[in-house]
């Protein structure tokens, strides 16, 4: 009885011996990309306090009762959250120019979740909402601006490359969609070609309806929308990209831009930044 103790002792310890050897020598299996999770309800961001530079999928989980987005900001070095939220009070335009926009979930329905990859760098970032309620006050005025930290990584991890079904040019004012948009999961790639700040946000229409009715009721909000907002990319720095993760059912969407116009203020889908496309 002892010695067969013994026995399974030793067959367990080879067993575990080549275990080891053989996960050595095999090369480093991929990791999954972090994730920064943002959760917006009505006025506030949860979100981490720091994370560690490189590829993360950033998620919006919307948990409140109006349609939220969630902008990521990189400050510039030596610019703290508080000097910039009282630029922002005093000067307005000088505090949406001072930082770098890095995209970052767009505007999504209550209940919903949308995931966007970027690759992110070291220093201090917001998360901030430029949506307006009805009678034009900024959610960023309500408490919709968080600051995180994104540090230098501990080690070089070995992530997943990104791979993408289709690539979306962001031009001043339109966008090049990929060609041939199919039902289900999908990465997009999304590149800003232009010399302005842009966004795509995605649109899904109620039965029947058009681009007309979209821009109809972007122009004069009435009742109910015409469509879900399914969530997008947020306004990206230009000659910058990153990747926007959808989950098309078939019907048919509108993609859009809400950033203002350096020169005028209107709105980029007044200019033209305003497309409808079908999923079959
Ligand atoms: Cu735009």
């Amino acid at each position: 009885m002892r010695n067969q103790v013994h026995l399974l002792a030793l067959l367990l310890v080879v067993a575990l011996f080549l275990s080891g050897c053989a996960v050595a020598a095999s090369p480093a299996p991929d990791q999954p990309l972090p994730e920064l999770l943002i959760q917006a309800s009505e006025y506030a961001y949860d979100v981490p306090d720091r994370i560690e530079a490189g590829l993360t999928t950033v998620a919006l989980e919307n948990e409140g009762e109006l349609a939220h987005h969630a902008q990521l900001a990189r400050l510039p070095e030596g610019m703290t959250p508080e000097a910039w939220l009282g630029l922002m009070q005093e000067n307005p335009p000088a505090a949406i120019q001072a930082v770098t926009y890095v995209g970052g979930p767009g505007l999504l329905d209550p209940g919903l979740r949308q995931e966007v990859v970027l690759d992110l760098l070291p220093g201090t970032h917001l998360v901030v909402s430029f949506v307006f309620d009805a009678e034009g006050v900024p959610y960023l005025a309500k408490g919709m601006v968080k600051p995180f930290e994104v540090v230098a990584p501990s080690t070089a991890a070995k992530v997943q490359p990104i791979e993408s079904n289709g690539t979306v040019e962001l031009l001043d004012f339109s966008f090049i969609l990929p060609a041939g948009i199919g039902a289900g999961p999908q990465v997009w790639e999304v590149v800003n070609e232009a010399q302005e700040i842009h966004e795509i946000m995605v649109l899904k229409l109620a039965d029947g309806k058009n681009l007309h009715d979209v821009m109809a009721f972007l122009q004069t909000p009435n009742g109910e929308a015409p469509y879900v907002n399914l969530g997008g990319f947020q306004a990206i720095t230009p000659g910058e990209s990153s990747w926007l993760k959808l989950d098309l059912e078939p019907g048919e969407y509108v993609v859009t831009c809400y950033v203002p116009g350096a020169e005028t203020g209107d709105p980029h889908f007044a200019m033209g930044m305003i497309q409808s496309f079908t999923v079959k």
